[in-house]
């Protein structure tokens, strides 16, 4: 779905969630920006209903420092030709029904209703609506920072979202933060007016009735409906506390369960455990240190506590955690496995800038920082994987073919020159490149999930699903990994 496919549309309503919060604002502000510089006669409005008007006061000076032109419609007796729902599904809960000609729906959160195709954009991975209005406007050709307070709104809106930025993942996220120009004493003053005297008390309730859980050392903290953002900072603060490795801080109100988690354990990826407690419910994702998430009450059979409480528990009994330096596997109950002939791709990065130029990777998986120097080639992996590697590493496993390489990509990677700025994409330098040896490992599917440190990264797991395999070298015994089972089908064969 494209923005332009709506513009035959005359008139237009944009509705976001009841009770709208600063992403809701700021996704369907941009929108309506958008319509008025396509047309500016077009009959374009932006409505919020429900039972409630704005109060709190970081919205509200968010409403009047940035012009936020939104009505409060309780009553409607139009029908639009079209209605966007932005940040929010319609036919959900969260969203008052206004009828009309034809709906399109944008947004961020897990996918809860059918949509016609053709008719929504619902990016889950993303952590704001923000982003993925913003995604779609650039793709249009305009940029919201020709206007300084619809780029404020945006990047208060993924702010808000993703409690202050520290929960951000995607690069698509990343890359909105880095390109707004926006107006900072006003986000200043919107922060510091986030929180009422009345969540001030919230959060201390909520600390006082803290649970911990002794024999893996965490914390859970249940506290009222509250700004989200009281999660992460009743999280970041309790973390604090000695002896408590991980919190997990949430709320129940009537639609949905918001959490967020910190961890300062190297055993648990607060990304990981998000993503385990809303696995099927919602959505939950961040990074090592900082994740958050959301879990639909629809989709539970059970209170909320009790189903967080029996995911905690399970997240923690089902790992088994492996250090491969120490480790030696039995390897007697293991078949032998020779990798099969594979074509990935791989970028000459003295190609794509000069040599000595300091550049930033972004894929998927995160950024990476490095200088261009005579030897550094970027290696596309079997499943999209981006990493880099040195030309001597690559020249040992792989040849190069006279093809170029071509895949289609959720985010394709970039390389940004960080002394000038400029961006390029990586596919059109990629070449084929073909594996050569013959390595033989052992290996089997797991039984139980594990997280492993291998003999390189210390501080770093890799994790392994029930199905997914475990395998080892046979010229050494300390080189154990664990390989995702599509990736382990395509890539080896049994001999
Ligand atoms: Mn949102």
């Amino acid at each position: 779905m494209q923005l332009k496919d709506f513009l035959k549309y005359e008139h237009i309503v944009i509705q976001c969630h009841d009770n709208p919060d600063a992403d809701a604002l700021a996704s369907g502000y941009a929108l309506k920006w958008y319509f008025e510089q396509n047309h500016k006669s077009k009959n374009v409005k932006f409505i919020y209903r429900g039972r409630n008007e704005i109060q709190k006061s970081n919205l509200l000076i968010m409403v009047k420092e940035l012009e936020i032109p939104i009505e409060y419609a309780p009553f409607i007796a139009e029908e639009p030709e079209l209605l966007i729902t932005v940040d929010c599904q319609y036919g959900e809960k969260n969203v008052t029904k206004t009828a009309a000609k034809h709906v399109a729906i944008i947004d961020h959160h897990k996918k809860a209703v059918d949509t016609p195709s053709g008719m929504s954009n619902i990016r889950s991975d993303v952590g704001s609506c923000s982003t993925v209005v913003w995604d779609m406007i650039k793709s249009e050709g305009f940029d919201p920072n020709e206007n300084r307070l619809v780029a404020t709104a945006l990047y208060y809106g993924l702010f808000s979202d993703t409690n202050k930025l520290s929960e951000v993942s995607h690069p698509l996220d990343r890359d909105m933060m880095d390109a707004l120009i926006y107006n900072k004493s006003v986000v200043t003053s919107m922060v510091n007016s986030n929180i009422s005297l009345d969540e001030l008390q919230i959060t201390g309730r909520a600390i006082m009735n803290y649970e911990y859980h002794e024999s893996n050392k965490y914390l859970v903290i249940e506290a009222e409906p509250c700004d989200p953002c009281i999660l992460g900072l009743i999280s970041d603060f309790a973390l604090e506390t000695e002896n408590v490795d991980v919190c997990l801080a949430y709320y129940v109100n009537q639609y949905e369960v918001k959490f967020s988690v910190r961890s300062c354990s190297k055993e648990v990826y607060a990304n990981e455990l998000a993503a385990f407690l809303a696995d099927g419910l919602g959505g939950g994702g961040g990074h090592m240190l900082k994740a958050g998430g959301t879990i639909r009450t629809e989709f539970l059979d059970r209170p909320a506590k009790e189903v967080l409480e029996e995911r905690m528990v399970q997240y923690y009994d089902s790992f088994l955690v492996i250090y491969a330096k120490e480790t030696v596997l039995n390897t007697s109950d293991m078949r032998r496995y020779n990798k099969v002939e594979q074509s990935l791709g791989a970028v000459k990065l003295e190609e794509v800038f000069p040599i000595g130029t300091p550049i930033n990777i972004r894929t998927l998986e995160g950024d990476v920082d490095t200088v261009i120097d005579k030897e550094a080639y970027l290696m596309i992996g079997i499943d999209g994987e981006i990493y880099p590697i040195k030309e001597q590493k690559l020249l040992n496993s792989y040849q190069f073919t006279n093809f170029r390489y071509t895949r289609d990509f959720e985010y394709e990677p970039r390389i940004r020159n960080t002394v000038t700025g400029e961006i390029k994409k990586v596919l059109q330098y990629a070449k084929t490149v073909r594996s050569t040896g013959s390595t033989i490992v052992f290996a089997k599917p797991l039984e139980q999930p594990v997280k492993l440190f291998t003999a390189w990264t210390e501080d770093k797991y890799y994790s392994g699903r029930v199905g997914d395999y475990i395998a080892v070298r046979a010229d050494d015994e300390h080189d154990i990994y664990v390989i995702n089972k599509d990736i382990f089908d395509k890539t080896y064969k049994a001999i």
